[in-house]
């Protein structure tokens, strides 16, 4: 290789250094709010729990929710309908957010006075773990009914996440899921990783969950007040 040159010949580390840079202007554009980038598998349960989230904390916290899927505006009007905040991502098939497409819907929703930005990601464990979309936290939801065997499998969603939440923990006593087996293996995974089960139907988890969010949005509330 000639002196002075350098060889790019990995494309996928080239795109995901731009997606940083995108990643870095979304933060520099909503710097007070707290952001929550919700990944897992499709039908987990992020829709449903950010309903029931908005259901208890709305009074207290001003919630909106970018919501990504390959297509339909389904979510959002499944978030408006419980009032909250909404803009749906139609990625035109892709299976994964972007950090560009997070700095576009900036662009075509109010975010004043708002205190807890949701991101739920497309349905897939896979590429979301990939990019960052200029999140404060990352929280990967995994089902009871997806298997416990998931976080050893899919290791960088778990290690880049903050908080595994075991969704539909009111199917427990139904499927062979162990929640110790799978938190297991997630912390070997990730170490720091918080783990709560919750369920949207039932209630179960719901205040741990809750609680969470609203010491994320007052650290991040007083990191930016400085
Ligand atoms: N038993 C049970 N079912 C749930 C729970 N939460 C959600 N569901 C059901 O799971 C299905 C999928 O829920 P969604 O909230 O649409 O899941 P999602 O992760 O947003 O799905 P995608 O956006 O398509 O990836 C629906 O039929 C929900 O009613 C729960 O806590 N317990
Ligand atoms: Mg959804």
């Amino acid at each position: 290789m000639p002196v002075g040159s350098v060889q790019c010949d990995n494309t996928t580390l080239n795109l995901l250094k731009a997606n940083d840079y995108v990643a870095k202007a979304v933060r520099d554009k909503i710097p007070g709010i707290c952001v929550i980038n919700i990944c897992s598998s499709p039908g987990s349960g992020k829709t449903t729990l950010m309903q029931e989230t908005g259901k208890r904390l709305g009074k207290d916290l001003n919630i909106a929710v970018l919501v990504g899927d390959p297509e339909t505006e389904r979510d959002a009007i499944r978030m408006r309908d419980v009032g909250i905040n909404a803009l749906q991502i139609v990625t035109g098939g892709m299976c994964h957010i972007e950090a560009q497409m997070i700095l576009q819907a900036l662009d075509h929703i109010d975010l004043t006075d708002c205190d807890l930005l949701f991101i739920e990601n497309v349905g897939n464990l896979v590429c979301p773990a990939a990019f960052d979309l200029g999140e404060d936290y990352r929280v990967t939801v995994l089902a009871s009914t997806e298997g416990d065997d998931k976080p050893k499998k899919y290791p960088r969603m778990f290690l880049t996440s903050e908080l595994m939440l075991v969704s539909k923990a009111d199917l427990l006593p139904y499927v062979p899921f162990s929640v110790e087996a799978a938190a297991k293996d997630a912390r070997e995974v990730n170490p720091n990783l918080d783990v709560i089960s919750i369920s949207s139907l039932q209630d179960t988890g719901m205040e741990e969950w809750c609680n969470w969010l609203k010491a994320k949005v007052a650290e991040k509330k007083a990191k930016y007040a400085k």
